[in-house]
Parts: C-alpha cells; sequence; structure tokens
C-alpha cells in the first residue's frame, strides 16, 4: 500500500477519498516582476506536496504532516481567522477559511512533500494548491484555476503575513509538463511556451542550504520600494516604464533607481527568453539567466554569498549561465548547462563551497512537469 494512504489511515481510522499533488516550481526568469504587475517565466517541477484527504461533513479540519508529526492541528473551520493557527499549518488553515466563502467545509488532511522547504522551490504555494484542489473537490466546488491561484495567493497573505504575488500559486495549478509558464501579472493571461530540457541541455537546481524566509522584511521592503518609485514616476505600476533612461533621470534616490533598472530590464529579460525559447534556441537562454542574476545582486540586492558563489563556479566550469531563484536572501539557484557538463559544474560548487568551509550544496536536475492534479 501507497505509505501516505497507510499513514492516513493510521492517524485518522479510515481510508481517505482521495490524493492531490501540487508541484513546486523553478521560475526561469522574471523575478521580483509579478507583484510589479510584470511577466513572469516558472515551470513546475516534478517535486511538490500530496495531500491525502477525506471529507467532513461536521465543520471540523484536521491537519496533520508526515513532516510535522508531533505538530497536528484540529480546527472549526467556522472559526478561522488570521492569526488563529500558526506556523505550517497556517497555510492550509488559511486556504479553507478563504475558500468557506465558496462552500467548502472540514475535511482530515495528511500531508505529504517531498519538496525541500526554504529552498526558494515555492513549497507554500505547493502546499495551499494542493488542498485547495482537494477540498474544492471533496465539497463539489469549482473554481477556474487561474481564480483558485488568486485565492490561494489571498490566504497566504492574510494568514501568513506574507505579502506575496500571484506567481508561484499561478504556477502551481497551471503549468503543464513539458512547457514553461508565460504569465502576465497584469492582465492574468498566460500561455505553454515549450521548455525542452534533458535533451542536449540540462536546468540544474542548486539548494544553496542558506534557507529562505518571505515572512522575513526583506521581501515586503523590496514591495514597499517599487511602489515608492512607481508612486514617484506617476505610473500604477514599474510595469508601465517605457522610457527607463528618463526614468532613472527623475527618481532622487539611488536605491529606487537601482529597483527600477532591475524591475524594467527584467520584464524585456523575459520577453527575450520567450523568443528565444519559441525559436528553439535554449542554449542561448544562459546568458539571459546570468544578467538576470547579475540584476538581481547588484541592483535589486536579494542575492546571497552562496548564491554567488554557486553561480560564479558553475560559468568557469562551462555552464551556458546560472542565477538565483525565488525571492532571495537564501534559496536556490539555477544553472543552464550542457548535460555532459554537469558532473564538473557540481564538482566546481562543491570545491568552491568547500574552500569556504560551507556545507556541500543539495542538487536535483529541474524536469518541466505538470501541474496541480488528483493523483489516486
Ligand atoms: C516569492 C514570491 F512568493 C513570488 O510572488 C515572487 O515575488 C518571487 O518571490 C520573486 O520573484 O517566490
Amino acid at each position: 500500500m501507497d505509505p501516505l494512504l497507510a499513514a492516513f489511515e493510521e492517524a485518522y481510522g479510515r481510508p481517505p477519498q482521495g490524493v492531490w499533488h501540487a508541484p513546486g516550481r523553478v521560475n526561469l526568469i522574471g523575478e521580483h516582476t509579478d507583484y510589479n504587475d510584470g511577466l513572469v517565466l516558472p515551470f513546475a517541477l516534478a517535486q511538490g506536496v500530496s495531500v491525502a484527504a477525506a471529507r467532513r461533513d461536521d465543520g471540523v479540519l484536521e491537519l496533520r504532516s508526515l513532516q510535522a508529526a508531533a505538530d497536528g492541528r484540529t480546527v472549526r473551520v467556522e472559526e478561522l481567522t488570521p492569526g488563529a493557527v500558526d506556523g505550517w499549518a497556517a497555510y492550509p488553515a488559511g486556504v479553507a477559511a478563504v475558500l468557506r466563502e465558496h462552500g467548502v467545509g472540514g475535511a482530515s488532511l495528511l500531508i505529504d512533500s517531498d519538496l525541500p522547504q526554504g529552498a526558494g522551490l515555492a513549497s507554500s504555494a505547493a502546499l495551499e494548491c494542493a488542498v485547495a484542489l482537494a477540498l474544492c473537490q471533496l465539497h463539489g466546488v469549482e473554481i477556474e484555476r487561474a481564480e483558485l491561484a488568486r485565492l490561494a495567493q489571498r490566504a497566504e497573505r492574510e494568514f501568513t503575513g506574507t505579502p506575496c504575488g500571484i506567481m508561484d500559486q499561478s504556477a502551481a495549478l497551471l503549468c503543464t509538463a513539458g512547457h514553461a509558464l508565460l504569465l502576465d501579472c497584469r492582465s492574468g493571461l498566460s500561455s505553454q511556451v515549450p521548455l525542452p530540457l534533458g535533451e542536449a541541455l540540462s536546468l540544474l537546481v542548486v539548494d544553496t542550504r542558506a534557507p529562505h524566509a518571505l515572512a522575513d522584511g526583506d521581501y515586503a521592503a523590496r514591495r514597499a520600494e517599487c511602489e515608492r518609485a512607481a508612486s514617484l514616476l506617476g505610473v500604477d505600476s514599474l510595469r508601465d516604464v517605457k522610457d527607463l533612461a528618463g526614468a532613472l533621470a527623475s527618481l532622487p534616490e539611488p536605491v529606487l533607481r537601482r529597483r527600477t533598472q532591475h524591475v524594467v530590464t527584467e520584464n524585456h529579460r523575459v520577453e527575450a527568453a520567450v523568443g528565444l525559447l519559441r525559436a528553439g534556441a535554449l542554449a542561448e537562454l544562459g546568458a539571459l539567466l546570468t544578467a538576470s542574476h547579475l540584476s538581481l545582486r547588484d541592483q535589486f540586492e536579494v542575492s546571497w554569498p552562496r548564491a554567488d558563489a554557486a553561480v560564479e563556479a558553475a560559468l568557469r566550469a562551462g555552464a551556458r549561465g546560472g542565477r538565483m531563484v525565488g525571492g532571495g536572501f537564501g534559496g536556490s539557484v539555477i544553472v543552464l548547462a550542457a548535460a555532459d557538463r554537469l558532473a564538473d559544474v557540481r564538482e566546481a560548487i562543491d570545491a568552491a563551497y568547500a574552500e569556504r568551509g560551507w556545507p556541500a550544496p543539495a542538487y536535483l536536475e529541474a524536469v518541466p512537469s505538470a501541474g496541480a492534479r488528483r493523483l489516486l
């Protein structure tokens, strides 16, 4: 028997009615653009969060996780308010609270994850989206996926206090196997862009093992700076800046010039990346990834030493390009390299870390995979 099914029976004394899964994501390019009404290009990983679940009709929500066995919670859905549940359980509880308005009720949930936490691979969004799908299907509630992503985002913002954008929940729900998702975060329109990794070229995810936490103030501070820059420029968001040179000349503070420079050029890099992918020129993407990293390091100032060292070592070992992914201040780096260079790249990164006395990073090869779905 599947270990998750067996564990569910043991925890709740009955079998689950189904198992739902939502993936983590790697954002190929388009970082810190989502909350600026910009463009992002994430794809779903094979790794993610699975939820075994059974409906309850008494309004009770039972939350357990194989990764936090000693920390189960039992709450009433009608009593869920921001702050009522803390820690990991705030994510599923927030989703249940937001979906309550749409007719969702209680359930017994058992969660399992093979995504490293704090690795910048959107494990929180995967958890929210797997739970959202499970609760909707158990209670016969139909919500279109783009809308479900917005509800999961709202749950995270209201119940964990993280002012996240819409990218991670959209990636979890809308990605398809073999593709990246081009999402326009202003219009909400998305399209699938072929991403033929794993043939001649591979994308290596390097978990730098410097954990990141979006709830810390730095992410919110970056958002606030972008909003301030947009307001000084008299536009709704930095997406609306068409004349970068003019905007930079008129912004009074150097820090706001740096933030604006990153966001505006990053949107152009996403468009260039999509053009290259549609033209079948995947290898050429490397230079854009590295340019994105340098911009995140020097202009947006969200990179961290282990990310910079990994990108530098990978490039020296012949990688086509690389960059940090996610919110920053810790987490993972991605490296684009010819499949026959991967071993050299890993060796070079390991050596760079050993030299500095850092623990070796963890690696996984990224395979563009399907979005959230019912498994059983
Ligand atoms: C985190 C956020 F959750 C996303 O919304 C996005 O802003 C990202 O950081 C930076 O691109 O993953």
